[in-house]
C-alpha cells in the first residue's frame, strides 16, 4: 500500500562523492562552517535545519581509524580496508540523529539503507587537471583521475547503487557553482526535514 514509512533518521545522510579534485572537500568545509553556524545560532534563519548535521571526513577516519592495509607511497593513498571503514561509520550513519555529511572518493560501499542523498561533483577537464597538477600527483595517478572524471565513472557508481530520485550531479567548475551547490544542499536539507515532519 501507500502508507507512508516513519523515517528512522530526523536528519539526512548525505554522501559527497566525485574524482579527486572536484571540490568534496572544500564543499564539505563550506557546509560544516554552515552547520556550525546554524548550530550556535548566528546563521540565517533559513539554515535552522542545518544545526545536527556534522561532517565526517573520511579520510581522517580511514587514517586515525586504522581502517587500512598502509600507505601506498607510488600512488599517494591509503589501501583502504573497506569493512573496517563501514564498521567505523555504522555508528553515526545509523543513529537516529542521522545527518552525516560523509565525503569520499567512492560511493558505492555504503549500503542503501544509510544514505538519503548521493551528490556527485564533476569538472570539467581543465580546472580538474590545473587542480590534480597543483597536488604534484604521479603521471598514473592524474591520468587515472581524468579518465574516470571524463568517463563518468563515479556518476555510473552512484546510479547502480541508489535509486534515481536521490542521484544528484553538481558541477564544481567555479567559486560560484560551489556556493550555488552548497545552498542547494541546505536547501534540499530544510526540505528533507519539512516532508516528514521535523
Ligand atoms: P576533493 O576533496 O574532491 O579532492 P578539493 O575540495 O580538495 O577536492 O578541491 C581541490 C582544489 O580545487 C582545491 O584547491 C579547491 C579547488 N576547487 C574545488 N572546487 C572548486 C570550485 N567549484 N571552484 C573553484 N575551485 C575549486
Amino acid at each position: 500500500d501507500d502508507a507512508p514509512v516513519e523515517h528512522a533518521r530526523r536528519n539526512p545522510n548525505i554522501i559527497i562523492t566525485g574524482t579527486p579534485g572536484t571540490g568534496k572537500t572544500t564543499h564539505c568545509e563550506a557546509l560544516a562552517a554552515r552547520i556550525a553556524a546554524a548550530a550556535d545560532g548566528t546563521g540565517p534563519e533559513s539554515d535552522a535545519a542545518l544545526a545536527e548535521l556534522r561532517h565526517i571526513a573520511v579520510n581522517d577516519v580511514v587514517r586515525d581509524g586504522n581502517c587500512h592495509d598502509g600507505w601506498d607511497a607510488a600512488y599517494q593513498s591509503w589501501l583502504v580496508d573497506e569493512d573496517k571503514l563501514l564498521d567505523a561509520l555504522e555508528p553515526d550513519m545509523t543513529s537516529a540523529r542521522g545527518g552525516c555529511i560523509v565525503d569520499w572518493h567512492a560511493c558505492d560501499l555504503f549500503p542503501a539503507s544509510w544514505v538519503d542523498l548521493v551528490v556527485v561533483l564533476t569538472a570539467d577537464t581543465e580546472p580538474l587537471y590545473d587542480r590534480l597538477a597543483l597536488r604534484n600527483y604521479p603521471e598514473a595517478k592524474m591520468q587515472e583521475n581524468i579518465d574516470a572524471e571524463i568517463m563518468q565513472v563515479l556518476l555510473a557508481e552512484a546510479h547502480d547503487a541508489y535509486e534515481p530520485e536521490i542521484v544528484v550531479e553538481l558541477a564544481s567548475n567555479t567559486p560560484d557553482d560551489m556556493e550555488a551547490n552548497v545552498d542547494r544542499i541546505a536547501a534540499w536539507v530544510t526540505q528533507w526535514r519539512k516532508d516528514r515532519g521535523v
